[in-house]
């Protein structure tokens, strides 16, 4: 039962920002349960359940809009789906309960739970199909880089912007064999790849802080639904991102259609993706350069979430102890 209300027309609230990482940290738990059994599905649908069921309780008029397939495929979270319980304003949600299946079914580090709120009808609606990514950090002039440019030509850019040569660039890759000519032209250009193998939303969240993470940019094609949520994640960091939509078939682009995508080669900034005030939350699931993954005690399970509030830009770092593990599931 939730004791607060939030009246409709009132600004995304603050209070909400604390409410969603009990969502992301529910969904991380009960993945992190699941971590090495290699059953990514198993692992993802108890994320899914625990989602489902903690973003129930907001005081919420929520839609799904980014979730965990459209309609006829998804049984939970699917795009369209109405969550909260109604008694709040009309936000839309983004959900990713296990980004990086994999990563957990193999208990290989950077599986996390994300979710993002925002204004309703403020969240792109994407159907769930790839997504043609680049991402840098704030600080940068505008237009540094471009979705369009070569690849040479960007590290080229960015190394200049950045006051360093292309070697001291060090760009983050989604290792796919469709990568094999990005690859190859980062490194001609001189700068260092590190590949990942899942994991792209913590990826592009990573360029936000290069001092820490060491990575500079993010380049090439990942999901879709990964895209929005990690666009909603820097427009609360700041940084720049252009994507487009990887629309190839008649059939992805009457998908696209009925979600109201009818330019199926726009390149989408992160104004366009989230074009209002927003809330981001990801919780550990596995060990990651991000966040820690879900510790299990005896009597205490301890999560690391992040949780960013783009109308002011706080970063909160939160680690958390949950107590009465016996009621943990059911409250
Ligand atoms: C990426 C990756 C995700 O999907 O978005 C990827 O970052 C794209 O799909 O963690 P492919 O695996 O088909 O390349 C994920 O792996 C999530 O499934």
């Amino acid at each position: 039962m939730a004791l607060i209300t939030i009246q409709p027309g009132q600004a995304l609230e603050r209070i909400l920002s604390l409410e969603i990482v009990r969502v992301t940290e529910r969904a991380a738990v009960s993945a992190a349960r699941l971590r090495g059994r290699g059953n990514e599905k198993a692992a993802d649908q108890a994320a899914v359940d625990a989602m489902r069921r903690e973003l129930n309780k907001l005081p919420i008029d929520g839609t799904v809009v980014i979730g965990e397939g459209e309609r006829d495929e998804a049984p939970m979270l699917f795009i369209g789906e109405t969550v909260g319980n109604k008694k709040g304003p009309k936000v839309d949600i983004a959900v990713d309960p296990l980004e990086g299946t994999t990563l957990c079914a193999k208990n290989m580090p950077g599986a996390i739970a994300t979710m993002a709120m925002a204004e309703g009808g403020t969240l792109l609606n994407a159907p769930d199909v790839y997504m043609e990514k680049i991402a840098i950090g704030p600080g940068y002039p505008k237009a540094v880089v471009d979705l369009d440019a070569p690849a040479e030509e960007n590290i080229r850019s960015l190394a200049k912007a950045k006051d360093v040569t292309p070697g001291a660039i060090t760009a983050l890759i989604l290792d796919r064999p469709r990568h094999a000519d990005l690859i190859a032209a980062v490194r001609k250009a001189g700068a260092s790849v590190r590949l990942i193998t899942d994991g792209d939303v913590a990826g592009v969240i990573h360029t936000a802080t290069p001092d820490q993470t060491g990575i500079d940019i993010y380049i090439g094609i990942g999901g879709a639904p990964e895209g929005v949520l990690a666009a909603a994640a820097l427009r609360c960091i700041g940084g720049q991102m252009q994507c487009r939509l990887v629309l190839d078939t008649e059939e992805r682009r009457v998908r696209a259609g009925k979600m109201g995508i009818h330019d199926p080669r726009k390149k989408y900034a992160i104004e366009d993706m989230v074009k209002g005030d927003c809330l981001f939350s990801a919780t550990g699931v596995t060990n990651g350069d991000m966040l820690r993954g879900v510790k299990f005690g005896k009597e205490i399970i301890e999560t690391e979430t992040v949780v960013m509030r783009s109308v002011t830009g706080t970063v909160r770092w939160i680690r958390a102890e949950h107590r009465q593990l016996d009621k943990f599931h059911l409250d």
